[in-house]
């Protein structure tokens, strides 16, 4: 299966997708943390990376589909993946389609996992990553409504959507997003 996730800043997508990756056999692609490797590493894409990330704003779209292409391109891809956090503007989604169209291998569903604001504010607040300060979170949630929300109508038009609900335990929304994904799980 070939699967976006799209959530908000601390819904619980990087949570839930090491769950469904290890259900579904899927290669797991998270920007997020290939952002967060590359700066660790202190390579020239994770300098570039770095300043936008600690603002709460989104990596240039250029830097970000490159990186996707390469990572698509890899072996472990070809069985199916879940792209966590990607694409998060429209250009990225348009660039990813056109990726997808080339080769042949159309998208089978996109994931949108919602949560309440102030339930987000809490969960980042507990997790402390150096973006998950206050201020940062604010602008990453204005980042989301602003740049990355336009793509639920985007992909509702290419009837790919499918909603889930992510309150509850962990075990609930793994479970939830697991029948959307495929009906005859349980
Ligand atoms: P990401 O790494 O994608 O991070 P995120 O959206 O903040 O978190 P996620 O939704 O994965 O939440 P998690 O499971 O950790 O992005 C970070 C930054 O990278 C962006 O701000 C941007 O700068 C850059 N970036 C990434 N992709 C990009 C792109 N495509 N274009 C441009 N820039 C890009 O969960 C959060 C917390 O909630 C955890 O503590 C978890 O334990 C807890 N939690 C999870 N599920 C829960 C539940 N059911 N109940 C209670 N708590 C729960």
């Amino acid at each position: 299966m070939r699967i976006v996730f799209i959530g908000p800043p601390g819904a619980g997508k990087g949570t839930q997708a090491e769950r469904l990756v290890a259900a579904f056999h899927m290669a797991h692609l998270s920007t997020g943390d290939m952002l967060r490797a590359a700066r660790d590493a202190h390579t020239e894409l994770g300098r570039q990376a770095e300043g936008y990330m600690s603002a709460g704003q989104l990596v240039p779209d250029a830097i970000i589909i490159d990186l996707i292409r390469q990572r698509l391109a890899d072996a472990d891809c070809r069985q199916g993946y879940l792209l966590d956090g990607f694409p998060r503007t429209l250009a990225q989604a348009e660039a990813l389609d056109a990726m997808l169209a080339q080769a042949g291998t159309p998208l089978d569903a996109v994931l949108e996992l919602q949560v309440p604001e102030e339930e987000l504010f809490q969960r980042l607040a507990g997790r402390g990553r150096t973006d998950d300060q206050p201020v940062v979170i604010r602008q990453r949630l204005v980042a989301y409504r602003k740049q990355t929300e336009p793509l639920l109508a985007y992909y509702g038009a290419k009837g790919l959507l499918r909603s889930v609900q992510g309150l509850g335990t962990v075990e609930e929304v793994f479970g939830r997003a697991r029948q959307v994904l495929d009906p005859r799980a349980s």
